[in-house]
């Protein structure tokens, strides 16, 4: 078992965006991971489960990772969440007692659950009252820190980071007028992980660190030394060309999320050419083994900002930012989001997160829709929520991961620069075609000879597929892949004949 493997052997993390404790509760429960059903044991046939739900049992990992559990600031937008000011966990997304029961539901489904953490800084406005009802102001909130808890940098105006080659000013000024706390100081360093604890003691499986470019590596691991138990960790550096900070220096405390490869990813199915997409090992990016990746996330997916004017494209800050809407996202032309989904969770680099978020986010302050309960249908969204977790292709491939592990890549093939075709080990094999015409070829595989479903357009039930179905022989794979779409099939999804 990797120790860094989030839970379990299963790795893919969903980031359930906005939802509130009790529809992710409900979410695990009704579909992550339905109790008792195990994929593992790899069958369908509990007569009265929907194959949406067979399909994806014990698979997914949940992170709460853009709701930050503990109390932040009153208002509608949902980047609220990023602006804490009290250690209680009431926040728009639920309550402590809502929180706790979330985790125990999850669990109880097979699913593990990644806080959101915010350890660089409090809130970015003078004063005001937080969601649970606690009153503070910029440096100052009451029984948890005051004044001097913070970083005064004196390096800019207004102590706000500006210049992003200089790793002092990126880890001791503030970040959009976020008061920035002085985690070098041995009180700050013991309310964070006395904060962290909490969490830990009420089940949280792994943290995600917000910020983590902006807290130096050793503070971080100061902390996290600090914690009653050893979770999963995955921390957010976002890389910026030419600057001193960087992802690599910090996979020593565990995962790094890699936005390289979000960048790259973009730019290879929206016209460069999937085929680069290959092997991600030489290029110097964080290990495979240490790299958290993911097609868009809660920042990248929105538009404002993006893309930059060419004046904007020479300043350090702006190669730093979060590069809103420098990725995919649902708005993506010819079904790019979609496929890069499929390549996400095929390729072996990285453990792989999918956004399940909502749409408008052209407007880039709105925040969750329906009140911030989730929910979806069937295998779709609901209710303006667009439930990524559970579109079929996603669900499918999600499947396909599990089924894998970690067999190697083989058998790949780029007959040309938008059509790509591998497979991992024996056990599952994919083809993507990013082209504007169908491709019609035989692969050859490392698979058992068979009758396999494509998870792409549906799954196995009963030995039969409600999709495609495709036959091994020798290892060959007739198959036509549709123009900007993809196929995939694996071990863990036999069957025949279309449903
Ligand atoms: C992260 N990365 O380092 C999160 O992934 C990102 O979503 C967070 O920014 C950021 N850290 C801080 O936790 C979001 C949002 C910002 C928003 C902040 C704080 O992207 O737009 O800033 O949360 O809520 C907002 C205003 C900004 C204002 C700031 C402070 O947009 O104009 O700055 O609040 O009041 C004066
Ligand atoms: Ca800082």
């Amino acid at each position: 078992l990797d120790s860094r493997a989030p839970f379990g052997n299963k790795d893919v993390i969903v980031q359930m965006f906005e939802w509130t404790w009790d529809s992710v509760a409900a979410e695990c429960t009704d579909f992550l991971g339905p109790a008792g059903y195990g994929f593992v044991q790899g069958m369908f046939s509990t007569a009265n489960m929907s194959h949406h739900r067979a399909i994806i049992l014990t698979t997914y990992l949940v992170t709460s990772t853009v709701s930050p559990p503990q109390e932040h600031i009153q208002g509608d937008q949902w980047w609220t969440d990023y602006q804490p000011v009290s250690y209680t966990l009431t926040s728009k997304r639920g309550d402590r007692t809502q929180f706790a029961n979330m985790i125990s539901a999850c669990h109880a489904a097979g699913v593990g659950v990644i806080a959101d953490t915010i350890f660089n800084h409090m809130s970015g406005i003078d004063s005001g009252t937080g969601v649970a009802g606690s009153s503070f102001t910029h440096y100052n909130y009451p029984g948890i820190y005051q004044n001097q808890d913070f970083h005064h940098c004196g390096l800019e105006p207004g102590d706000d980071i500006v210049n992003y080659d200089n790793a002092v000013e990126v880890q001791t000024c503030e970040l959009d007028n976020l008061a920035d706390l002085a985690t070098e100081t041995e009180y700050v360093r013991g309310r964070l992980a006395e904060y962290a604890n909490d969490l830990l003691s009420l089940g949280v499986d792994g943290l995600r660190l917000d910020a983590a470019k902006h807290i130096n590596v050793t503070d971080i691991a100061n902390i996290l030394s600090r914690l009653d138990k050893s979770v999963y960790i995955t921390q957010e550096v976002i890389f910026g060309e030419g600057e001193p900070i960087t992802p690599n220096q910090y996979t020593g405390n565990g995962d790094v999320q890699e936005f390289r490869y979000t960048t790259a990813l973009k730019n290879a199915f929206l016209g460069g050419g999937i085929s680069s997409l290959q092997s991600f090992d030489n290029l110097g990016w964080v290990p495979g083994t240490g790299a958290n990746v993911f097609v868009t996330n809660h920042d990248t997916e929105r538009v404002s900002g993006w893309p930059p004017t060419p004046c904007q494209r020479l300043t350090a800050t702006f190669r730093s930012l979060p590069q809103n809407g420098n990725s995919l996202n649902d708005n993506s032309p010819s079904n790019t989001y979609v496929t890069a989904m499929i390549f996400s969770l095929a390729h072996p680099y990285g453990t792989p997160t999918i956004l399940s978020s909502y749409s408008g986010f052209t407007n880039t302050d709105a925040g969750a829709p329906n009140g911030g309960a989730g929910t979806c249908s069937g295998s779709g969204g609901d209710n303006g929520w667009l439930c990524q977790h559970r579109w079929t292709a996603v669900a499918g491939m999600v499947g396909f991961r599990n089924n894998v592990g970690g067999a190697s890549l083989t058998n790949w093939v780029a007959p040309q620069s938008q059509q790509i075709a591998f497979g991992r080990g024996s056990a599952g094999f994919v083809a993507i075609n990013n082209a504007d015409a169908d491709w019609s070829t035989t692969f050859e595989t490392s698979l058992p000879d068979g009758s396999y479903c494509d998870v792409v357009s549906g799954a196995s039930s009963n030995g039969s597929c409600t999709g495609s179905s495709f036959d091994v022989s020798s290892g060959s794979l007739t198959a036509t892949v549709p123009a900007r779409s993809a196929i995939a099939v694996h071990t863990g999804a036999k069957g025949s004949g279309n449903g």
